[in-house]
C-alpha cells in the first residue's frame, strides 16, 4: 500500500492510466522506476499530488484511506466543525476520522484542521459536562478519536532525511495530549522531524532533548499550568539553553498567556497552529543553526 502502480493510482483517482503516466513523465507526480522500467509512486507522493491538484479520490480504499470514503458518503451538510461535533458527540469514530482525512485530502493544512473544526468541535464537547450526565464520557471518547485522527494524518506525512529537528510537549502537571500532538503534526507537515514528548513532560526531559537532539525548535504547549511561576521559570531556562545553540522556543496553548513570559529574542508566543506553522516555515528557510 505504501508503493502504488500507475494502474492502482489511476483506479483510485478515476482517471486513465495514460494520464497518470503523463503526469509522472511531466514531473507533476513524483515517481520512480522498477528494474523492469515500470513507474511506481510512493503513497505520500500520491497524496501530495491529490492535495496540490485538488484531484478527486473516487476509491480512497486503493490509497489505504478507506475512511475518507465513509465520511464523504454521508451528505456534506452543515459546516465541518458542526459535522465533526455531531460525529464526536454520537461516537461515530470512523466518520470523525474520515472527515478529517477528507479535509486533508482536499488540501486543507493540518494547522487549519486543528485551528478550525477540531478546536471548535472540542470546545463544544467541553461544555457537555455541564449539560448532560454522559458529558465527561463523551469528552474522553471524543479526545481519543481526535488523537487517532491526528496520528493518522501524521503517518501520511513524508519524512525527509536530514530534516531539521523539532521537539516538544506539554509541561509538567499538564495532562493535555492533543495540542502537543497537533503541534508535532503541524511541524512534520512543515518539513521538520518532529519528536513529541507528549503530556506532563518534566523540565529535565525538555533540557535533555535540547542537549541530545540538537533541535532547531522546541515547542511547549501549555493547556494547564497549576504552577505558572515555576513553568515560566523552566521555559525561560530552556530558552537560555537553546539561545546558546542558535535554537528557538515556541510557546502556545490555552494557558500560555497565564505564564506572563518575558520577551526574549528566541522565545516566540503564538495563539494558533497557523502561527506555529508560519514561524516554523521562517526557521526552515533560514540558514541552518550552528551545531
Ligand atoms: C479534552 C479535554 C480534557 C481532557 C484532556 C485529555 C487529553 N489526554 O488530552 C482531560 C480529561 C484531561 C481534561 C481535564 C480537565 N479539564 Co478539560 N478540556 C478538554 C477539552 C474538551 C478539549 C481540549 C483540547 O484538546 N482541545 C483541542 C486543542 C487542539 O485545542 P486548544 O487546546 O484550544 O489549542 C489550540 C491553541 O491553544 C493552539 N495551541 C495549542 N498548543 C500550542 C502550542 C504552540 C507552540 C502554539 C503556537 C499554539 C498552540 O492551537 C490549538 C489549535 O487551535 C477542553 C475544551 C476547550 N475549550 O478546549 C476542556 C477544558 C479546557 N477543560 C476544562 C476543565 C474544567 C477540566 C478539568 C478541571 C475537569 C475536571 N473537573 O477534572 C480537568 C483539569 C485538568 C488539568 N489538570 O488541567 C475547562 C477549562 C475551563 C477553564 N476555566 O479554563 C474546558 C475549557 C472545558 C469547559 N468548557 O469547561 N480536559
Amino acid at each position: 500500500m505504501d508503493i502504488l502502480s500507475t494502474r492502482d493510482l489511476a483506479a483510485a483517482l478515476g482517471v486513465s492510466e495514460s494520464s497518470i503516466k503523463r503526469w509522472a513523465d511531466d514531473g507533476a507526480l513524483r515517481a520512480s522506476r522498477t528494474a523492469g522500467g515500470h513507474r511506481r509512486i510512493a503513497r505520500a507522493d500520491a497524496i501530495r499530488f491529490v492535495r496540490e491538484t485538488r484531484a478527486t479520490v473516487v476509491r480512497p480504499q486503493l490509497l489505504g484511506l478507506a475512511e475518507a470514503g465513509v465520511a464523504s458518503a454521508d451528505a456534506r451538510t452543515g459546516d465541518d466543525a458542526e459535522r465533526l461535533f455531531r460525529y464526536l458527540e454520537s461516537g461515530a469514530a470512523a466518520h470523525a476520522r474520515g472527515l478529517l482525512l477528507q479535509l486533508y485530502l482536499e488540501g486543507l493544512s493540518v494547522a487549519a484542521i486543528l485551528d478550525g473544526p477540531v478546536r471548535s468541535a472540542l470546545e463544544r464537547i467541553g461544555t457537555l459536562w455541564r449539560l448532560q450526565a454522559d458529558g465527561v464520557f463523551c469528552e474522553h471518547r471524543a479526545t481519543e478519536v481526535c488523537l487517532q485522527a491526528i496520528h493518522q494524518l501524521r503517518l501520511l506525512l513524508p519524512s525527509e532525511p536530514g530534516a531539521p529537528v523539532a521537539v516538544g510537549g506539554a509541561p509538567a502537571g499538564d495532562p493535555y495530549f492533543l495540542p502537543s500532538l497537533g503541534a508535532a503534526t503541524v511541524l512534520a507537515g512543515e518539513g521538520f522531524e518532529a519528536v513529541n514528548l507528549g503530556a506532563d513532560t518534566p523540565a529535565d526531559a525538555f533540557e535533555r532533548a535540547a542537549e541530545g537532539l540538537a533541535p532547531r525548535l522546541v515547542w511547549v504547549s501549555v493547556s494547564s499550568a497549576p504552577q505558572p511561576e515555576r513553568t515560566a521559570r523552566e521555559i525561560v531556562a530552556l530558552a537560555r539553553t537553546l539561545a546558546a545553540r542558535g535554537a528557538h522556543v515556541a510557546v502556545g496553548g490555552r494557558a500560555a498567556a497565564a505564564l506572563r513570559l518575558p520577551l526574549l529574542p528566541n522565545l516566540q508566543a503564538g495563539a494558533s497552529m497557523a502561527e506555529l506553522a508560519a514561524f516554523a516555515r521562517g526557521l526552515a528557510q533560514a540558514a541552518p543553526a550552528p551545531a
